[in-house]
């Protein structure tokens, strides 16, 4: 029996449900705390207790703990190797898990100064504009990270041989430039067509539209802001 310990906009958790249905795993969900003003705080008591970092996701699997949604997708990719997660050779392994480690960090630092636009804005005049100055500052550094994957693609339909926990990640990172009102992937044509194709897919679609749900419940819509 798997359960996954996870939050409605956490982009690290959501990998893990996207490798899950990838796997055709069932599993049960706990969605912890989250709100647009104090966050994970106060924190789920059972991930404070399974995780020393306190954080989500946090998987069990029949009474084996598991978290870092990296260590997640390794672990749940040698328990249950069919689909594969990770390609088969070592230079194309280590090339996904930076893929992954890109969009876990590179893409991520770009992101975290977007997250302010789906929380109730701040009063303060002088720190919305140093919000909004940090805010433009990141969305010309997404735009060259899009470049970049697109050129890394290079026109294949994933960034592995096949589909890997790098395209899973990756889509995670630019979903949410896309929620947070980051810059559109239109001038970018292997790559917008690379995310079209993820989002056909069940795994991936259905983390998309639960995302977008807790949107609708959580967030102050990017566009009225
Ligand atoms: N490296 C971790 C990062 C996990 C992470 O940052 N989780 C966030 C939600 S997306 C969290 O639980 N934040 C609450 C906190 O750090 O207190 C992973 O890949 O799982």
């Amino acid at each position: 029996m798997i359960t996954l310990y996870t939050g409605p906009l956490s982009l690290f958790a959501r990998k893990v449900e996207i490798a899950l249905g990838e796997k055709g795993l069932a599993f049960e969900r706990i969605t912890v705390p989250f709100n647009q003003t104090t966050g994970y705080d106060p924190k789920h008591p059972e991930v404070i207790a399974l995780n020393p970092k306190g954080q989500v996701p946090v998987l069990s699997d029949g009474g084996l703990v598991v978290y870092d949604s990296t260590i997640i997708l390794e672990y749940l990719d040698e328990a249950y190797p069919q689909p594969a997660l990770y390609p088969a050779t070592p230079a194309e392994r280590a090339r996904c898990r930076m893929d992954e480690l890109f969009a876990d960090e590179i893409l991520l630092a770009a992101l975290k100064p977007l997250m302010h636009r789906t929380a109730p804005p701040v009063q303060d005049r002088e720190r919305r504009a140093a919000q909004d100055a940090d805010a433009q500052i990141a969305e010309a550094a997404l735009a060259r990270h899009h470049a970049e994957l697109d050129q890394r693609l290079g026109g294949r339909a994933f960034f592995g041989p096949a589909l890997c926990a790098a395209d899973i990640a990756l889509f995670m990172g630019v979903l949410f430039g896309l929620r947070l009102g980051g810059p559109s992937l239109a001038c970018h044509a292997g790559l917008s067509a690379w995310f079209a194709r993820l989002m056909q897919r069940p795994a991936f679609a259905e983390v998309a539209a639960g995302i977008a749900e807790a949107d609708r419940r959580l967030s102050v819509p990017v566009e009225r802001r």
